[in-house]
């Protein structure tokens, strides 16, 4: 039996997983609320295919608690936030999580982190811990470190389908836990040492956010330059080596936004390109912000509460606001002392900003320009709704329409 700790984004899809393959999971999750809402029988996000998954897995018999359960492997994803001043990994929950999972276990069982942590949290935060407690690492309790690499929005399929790293002490516990991924992942599953793991996680994430910093950069250039930064990026992604992502008004997630910072936390006087494409990316909203100023100017609207923002989810999609553009771009509004803007997201029921909408029409005829902040399909199946209005599109969503303001 297995017990996934934490049911969150990772932990819930990969128990849910696990459970319609065959193997007998146990989730649990200290949030009692969650817990309930999964035993009675919905789920507690939106992901394409994860309603499926659940009635599978609730089919398979899977198991709900706030309780650890005493078995002989452990699948740990609880969120690894980081810092803010330090930009170091806060490992506080995945030690928690340890500790409390030393409590019920019987030797000899094995402990796997899912969570993202930066390369080294496992030997400096985890095993002192575990030896503090009087247990010995490799008899009383294997460790292992599997990373997840799926992206939100394609999450069911990417569980699937991608390849997947396992990091283990040794050879024999790495191919165990490789065996339980192997139950649902058709991808080729590499076995190694868990540092390097740890590290190949981060660095994956860091490629993306580079990348799309570099993206960033050039949108700034050619806004400065007069020019067509998709059109550039367009055209040098034909080359056969290079492949440049999309610039775009921010970087949001807990992933791309967060991991990076750190390998700038642990390594400050090396990792100098990551901290300026970060730095870059973290520029993004207060650049959006500064174009909405000159393209009310230039269109004559004089009052900001005529702005609207559509979307505040990180990206398009997703119902997750973790680390969202849009809200980073209404925090440094109100630093600047100024009345929020109006914001309309249809994946977002709950009221999270302050002049927030919940119907779009409503939101439309309230506003004279819009900006879009995230491409979800709902505005790019109603684009002929946006007529007479000013457009900002930070998204490319609106392609195909004339006199459209970008990047
Ligand atoms: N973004 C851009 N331009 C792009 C692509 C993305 O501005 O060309 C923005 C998005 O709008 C979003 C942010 O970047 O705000 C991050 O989105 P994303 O789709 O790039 O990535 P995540 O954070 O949803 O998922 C990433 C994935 N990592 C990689 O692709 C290397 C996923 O595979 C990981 O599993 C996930 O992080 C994670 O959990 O670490």
């Amino acid at each position: 039996m297995v017990n996934v700790i934490g049911l969150g984004y990772i932990g819930l899809p990969t128990a849910l997983m696990l459970s319609s393959h065959g193997i007998e999971v146990i989730g649990t999750d200290c949030n009692n609320t969650l817990v309930d809402t999964l035993n009675a029988g919905h789920t507690t996000f939106k992901e394409k295919g994860l309603d499926m998954l659940f009635q599978a897995a609730v089919e398979a018999n899977i198991k709900f608690t706030t309780e650890y359960q005493r078995t002989d492997t452990y699948i740990i994803s609880v969120p690894t936030p980081y810092d803010k001043f330090t930009k170091k990994v806060d490992a506080k929950f995945v030690v928690e999580a340890v500790k409390d999972v030393l409590k019920v276990a019987p030797k000899g069982c094995t402990v796997v982190i899912e969570s993202t942590i930066s390369p080294g949290t496992i030997d400096t935060f985890v095993r002192p811990q575990i030896e503090k407690d009087g247990f010995e690492i490799g008899q009383d309790i294997n460790l292992v470190h599997a990373p997840e690499r799926i992206i939100p929005g394609n999450m069911v399929y990417e569980l699937l389908h991608n390849n997947r790293t396992i990091g283990a002490d040794n050879e024999k516990i790495g191919e165990k836990i490789k065996d339980l991924y192997s139950s649902f992942c058709q991808g080729e599953i590499v076995v190694t040492d868990i540092k390097t793991d740890e590290m190949t996680k981060v660095v994956e994430n860091t490629y993306r956010a580079v990348n799309i910093a570099f993206a960033n950069e050039l949108a700034k250039i050619c806004r400065y330059a007069g020019m067509d930064v998709y059109e550039i990026i367009k055209i040098c992604n034909m080359h056969p080596r290079v492949k440049i992502l999309q610039p775009g008004p921010g970087v949001g997630g807990h992933c791309i936004s967060v991991d990076p910072w750190f390998l700038v936390g642990d390594y400050p006087r090396i990792a100098k390109v990551i901290d300026e494409a970060m730095k870059t990316n973290d520029s993004m909203p207060e650049f959006v912000l500064n174009r909405i100023y000159e393209i009310m100017q230039k269109e004559g609207i004089k009052d900001i509460s005529r702005v609207g923002l559509y979307g505040l989810t990180y990206k398009e999609n997703v119902d997750d606001i973790r680390e969202s553009p849009t809200l980073q771009l209404l925090e440094n509004q109100r630093r600047h002392l100024a009345p929020e803007l109006k914001v309309y997201d249809p994946l977002i029921e709950k009221n999270i900003v302050a002049n927030q909408y919940h119907d779009f029409d409503k939101f439309l005829t309230d506003i004279d320009l819009i900006v879009i902040m995230v491409g979800h399909d709902q505005i790019k199946q109603q684009l002929d709704k946006l007529k007479g209005k000013v457009i900002f599109d930070t998204r490319r969503a609106c392609q195909g329409i004339d006199g459209v303001y970008q990047l």
